[in-house]
């Protein structure tokens, strides 16, 4: 088709080999060709139609492949009081890592562990946030975003991690992190838990003991009391796949404890997920009524699609990596208990291996009452997919070899400067699809998604935009067409800032930070403009009914925070402010474009043509 239609091959038509099975030459009835099954083995050689049988007579009845909706790009915004948000973390932005009392957290020790990070870089200074609260106020209003997602340092504010000892240093500094987004009408979005746990309570075991239930509950109630007044959106734990199966089972993540592999990282999953259900009661039985809040967790997950979609095999290879994956923590805390397979497949693999009893921990019938329902939205975080089959580990007891699965990429998936990203928009919306289906139709609020680049700095990043304006849209089509409950859409990050293990190489920013420079300078990429038209415009309004007001609205963004270096813009040398200029107006250049070519299904298409035009410019 694509030799017929796009370069003029002239085909005059096809035929598919081979109506039957039949006798293969050297290889005999081994290998069968045929779009029907003939069995061999019976005399009246009786034919049976494959599956392919079925969709060739679609194709020859179509003419061809028609253009699905599913490929297109729809036109359409989302509901009034969309929350349009970006993010970042304590540890990976604030830096003042002793400053003012704060306590040690697992990260600060692991950063500071020789070969435990990239580059041995750590989050000492970081962004430097804690003393640029004004700066990164004004790059949140630059973005016109309504809410932003941060969290806060549970050791800043609680040392040793107990309600022993306050530093009121710490909390001091939130309010003034709080209180500034309210001014600047940016409601907070407070995750409490993003994976820096107070030294002092990995010392009494971390998330293997049960001590820490207690302790994180302790936590909550002392931060819903203090900040709960201003804060109406809480998130309780950031990720607990990362934190059980990267901290406790693999070790690439701090505390970085691999010795048992097959059952440390169940164990750390089973006590964070009672431990946000405990901080999701105190505010539901202590707060809720006065304060008026939202509370839940975010989950992290993938979209699995079967590597050959009519294998079986893979099919089931999918649906155990979506089960072993989102299904390990949303089936506990939105159906209660863990599900049937990883509960079967786990116990099965222990027994076998002569273990006494499953590596996977059970739930008493309290704790899973207890647990099921602590939540009050769905709370997101997605960046790519994978394409998934069967594989048997022997008797491995690992969790992959539990899961039995093994991943590919798509080679059509761009790739980022993450080796475990790769952009697959089309995933995003089946993963909502999938979360409104199997955890009973709940608003889902995406506080996480985004792309990285590493290499050489290049603030055109295109690849940015691509990501964000065909995710966002993907999204709109699991809003509008498949009808899940998007309420919110949060791009990762706000800057660039330290990646956890993959140091500061890997940049996930909005905003480019030059780290080698003492100041720690924000200066707005590419998709800075890009993002917030699409916040201001909450969507994507179709370009037949505009002009609309929120596509021209490039008007020069507050001044770039000083940068001395000049940089690469579209090939060239400028300083930052020419830089900013030839954003803007390639943007509008950008938005002109679209607007007059109705139907244009990617805006990188148009935005790679016009930055090879402007580097072939004389
Ligand atoms: C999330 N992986 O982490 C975190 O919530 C962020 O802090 C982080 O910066 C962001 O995604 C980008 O990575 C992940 O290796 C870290 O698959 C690693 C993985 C996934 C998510």
């Amino acid at each position: 088709m694509t030799a017929y239609e796009l370069d003029g091959v002239k085909v005059k038509g096809y035929i598919a080999t081979s109506l039957l099975d039949s006798f293969e030459w050297l290889h005999g009835y081994i290998y069968a060709f045929g779009l029907h099954y003939v069995d061999f083995n019976d005399p009246n050689r009786p034919r049976t139609p494959k599956f392919s049988a079925h969709y060739y007579y679609q194709v020859m009845k179509n003419n061809g492949f028609p253009e699905t909706a599913e490929f297109g790009k729809l036109w359409g915004r989302f509901a009034e009081g969309f929350m349009w948000s970006t993010a970042t973390a304590s540890y990976q932005i604030e830096g003042a890592w002793r400053a003012d009392g704060k306590g040690i957290s697992i990260w600060d020790k692991f950063t500071h562990t020789p070969g435990k990070v990239l580059n041995n870089d750590n989050g000492d200074i970081a962004c430097d946030s804690y003393n640029k609260l004004e700066v990164d106020i004004g790059l949140l209003k630059q973005l016109k975003v309504t809410h932003y997602r941060m969290s806060i340092s549970w050791p800043r504010v609680l040392p040793d991690g107990t309600i022993n000892n306050i530093n009121e240093a710490g909390v001091d500094y939130y309010h003034r992190v709080i209180d500034a987004l309210l001014a600047a009408n940016i409601q907070p979005q407070v995750t409490l838990y993003h994976w820096d746990l107070p030294q002092a309570i990995e010392d009494q075991g971390g998330w293997l003991s049960d001590i820490v239930v207690d302790r994180f509950r302790d936590y909550a109630d002392f931060l819903f009391s203090r900040f709960g007044q201003k804060v109406k959106f809480w998130i309780t734990i950031n990720e607990p796949y990362i934190i059980a199966l990267l901290g406790y089972g693999y070790g690439s993540f701090a505390p970085g404890i691999s010795h048992d592999p097959g059952s440390l990282h169940y164990v750390a999953g089973h006590n964070v997920i009672k431990a946000h259900a405990e901080a999701w009661h105190v505010y539901n039985d202590k707060y809720r009524a006065e304060q008026k809040g939202r509370i839940s967790i975010t989950l992290n997950s993938d979209w699995a699609e079967p590597r050959n979609p009519y294998k079986q095999e893979d099919i089931d290879a999918a649906k155990r990596y979506m089960d072993f994956f989102l299904g390990w923590f949303a089936n506990p805390i939105f159906k209660g208990d863990y599900n049937e397979p990883m509960k079967r497949i786990i116990r099965e693999r222990s027994l076998a291996a002569g273990l006494e009893k499953s590596r996977l921990p059970e739930f008493t019938p309290a704790e899973i009452e207890r647990i099921k329902g602590t939540h009050d939205f769905f709370g997101l975080n997605h960046y790519t997919s994978v394409l998934a089959f069967s594989v048997d580990f022997g008797d491995t007891q690992n969790y992959d070899a539990d899961r039995g699965v093994a991943v590919i990429s798509d080679r059509t998936w761009l790739e980022s400067g993450s080796n475990w990203l790769r952009i697959a928009p089309l995933g995003f919306r089946k993963l909502l699809k999938y979360i409104k289906e199997e955890y009973g139709d709940p608003p889902i609020l995406v506080t996480e998604n985004g792309v990285s680049e590493n290499g050489p700095v290049d603030l055109n990043d295109e690849h940015r935009s691509f990501f964000y304006e065909n995710y966002i849209n993907e999204a709109l089509k699991a809003n509008m067409t498949d009808g899940a409950n998007v309420i919110g859409y949060t791009a990762w990050s706000l800057m660039d800032n330290l990646e956890w293990a993959s140091g500061y190489g890997e940049r996930f920013g909005l905003f480019y930070v030059n780290h080698t420079n003492a100041d720690r300078p924000r200066t707005p990429k590419a998709s800075v403009p890009f993002y917030t038209t699409i916040v201001r415009c909450n969507g994507f309004p179709d370009p037949a009914d505009g002009p609309h007001d929120c596509t021209n609205s490039l008007s020069s963004t507050s001044a770039p925070i000083s940068e001395e270096n000049p940089v690469n813009f579209l090939g060239m040398k400028l300083s930052i402010d020419e830089a900013v200029t030839g954003l803007n107006t390639t943007f509008a250049l950008l938005i002109v474009s679209v607007v007059a070519v109705a139907g244009v299904t990617s805006l990188l298409i148009v935005s790679r043509k016009r930055s090879k035009k402007r580097k072939n410019d004389p």
